[in-house]
């Protein structure tokens, strides 16, 4: 985002009240305040929709999948493979069994740098992450790095919180082998410029994995226009249950992987000597999967679609300018992470109060926030802090939200001046 206070006319269009009656967790008072959930950076709230899936799916179709014959099997099996289908759709990856259903974000990343860097790293090679990465695409890496003999290289930030792309080009070379970066960054909000970095790797020879877990509910994802290689993401942060995520994978890649896990429907034959495998992307799914976590994916990426992904992405940069602008109405409030282009998460701290104080004075009037090191230790030190307080906003939130976040500010101030 531009830091300007005009309001996109898109935007406009989106009608924040109907879209607040679809979820019902957010018509309650907290401490006998109105709540405003602004922890959606953690996990997002879950439509009518959503929570109607499952109900329905273990009402009526409860089976287990690609085993039975009997109907309520194929039932569920439709279901989740049907799921397998709009997920690709909604990323526009090109095959369907591109797409693997994993526990989240945290292990569509491992299953990467386990299976691929196990594969192709080797002594003296290079894994290049940034200095902005979630704790998920970090120690995966470490593990891997430690594992083959390879070396870890994380690309400088900037004080503003943006990826020094210079850096990159410097670093890359022929022992780079994999670039594992996040899309959005949970901590600063800062959307890296994930086209460039994927052709400078890819120019370098290296594959590109995107951490997505910010990205996605959040603005349109197209894995092919970004040309990247692995794109992961949690299902929880987009509308969806726990439990549920996605790992995208160019098929000539995950053809060519491991397994990551051996069990039941990742196999083809079993003699006690030895396994064969079965095709994608059941080779990656072993053990009965989160099936009703899938179909609930479903109708949450069903629920974005229909509202419309751009019209969001709209909303909720009108909504940052207008935090941004009323935030700084707080003395001694600092923002961390202020990168020219920016999605709607707010990391501050203030000169009176510590991040987790905030956070209780917070909570007392029904504001939901996230205060800590956000699983980004690494960043936190970069700026020299142990913590901030975090607001990150969701199609759902409104003014009204932010009205009641920089109230409850002043109220720090007040009990901590
Ligand atoms: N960030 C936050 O409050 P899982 O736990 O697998 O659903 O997502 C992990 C993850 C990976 N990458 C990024 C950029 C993330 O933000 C997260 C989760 C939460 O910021 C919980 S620490």
């Amino acid at each position: 985002m531009s830091m300007t206070t005009t309001e996109s006319p898109i935007a406009e269009a989106l009608d924040v009240e109907a879209i607040r009656r679809d979820f019902p967790v957010l018509h309650q008072e907290v401490h006998g305040r109105r709540l405003a959930y602004l922890d959606n950076a953690a996990t997002t709230q879950k439509p009518v929709a959503v929570l109607d899936a499952l109900r329905h799916y273990y009402s009526t179709d409860n089976a287990n999948i690609h085993r039975g014959v009997h109907t309520l099997s194929q039932r569920a099996t439709e279901e989740y493979e049907r799921v397998r289908g709009e997920v690709r759709a909604f990323m526009n990856a090109r095959y369907d069994h591109e797409i693997v259903y994993v526990r989240g974000a945290t292990e569509a990343i491992n299953l990467v740098a386990s299976s691929y860097g196990g594969m192709v790293l080797k002594p003296g090679d290079e894994v290049v992450i940034s200095g902005m990465e979630h704790h998920s695409n970090i120690v995966p890496w470490q593990m891997v790095c430690e594992r083959t003999g390879a070396h870890l290289r994380v690309i400088p930030i900037t004080d503003d919180g943006e990826l020094c792309v210079d850096a990159l080009a410097d670093m890359l070379s022929e022992r780079t082998k994999i670039v594992a970066l996040v899309h959005v960054s949970n901590s600063l909000g800062t959307i890296n410029p994930v086209r460039e970095v994927v052709n400078m790797a890819h120019e370098a020879g290296a594959k590109v994995l995107i951490d997505g877990a910010q990205a996605v509910s959040h603005m349109p994802v197209d894995v092919q226009a970004t040309g990247c290689d692995f794109y992961a993401f949690s299902g929880h942060k987009a509308l969806g249950p726990t439990g549920i995520g996605v790992l995208y994978g160019k098929a000539e890649l995950l053809d060519l992987m491991p397994p990551y896990q051996g069990g039941g429907d990742m196999i083809e034959t079993v003699t006690f000597e030895r396994a064969t495998y079965n095709k994608l992307p059941a080779k990656f799914e072993a053990g009965t999967p989160h099936i009703a976590g899938a179909i609930g994916l479903g109708a949450a990426l069903q629920y974005l679609n229909g509202v419309g992904l751009d019209r969001i992405s709209a909303h909720e940069e009108n909504l940052l300018r207008y935090a941004v602008e009323r935030i700084a109405e707080v003395p001694g409030l600092r923002l961390v992470g202020t990168a020219r282009e920016k999605a709607a998460i707010l990391s501050f701290v203030m000169d009176v109060a510590h991040p987790h104080d905030i956070g209780t004075i917070l909570d007392l009037q029904g504001v939901a926030i996230r205060t800590g090191h956000h699983c980004t230790m690494p960043l936190m030190q970069r700026y020299g802090l142990a913590a901030t307080a975090r607001a990150s906003f969701a199609l759902y939130n409104s003014r009204d939200d932010v009205d009641a976040l920089i109230h409850g500010l002043h109220i720090v101030r007040e009990v901590f001046h």
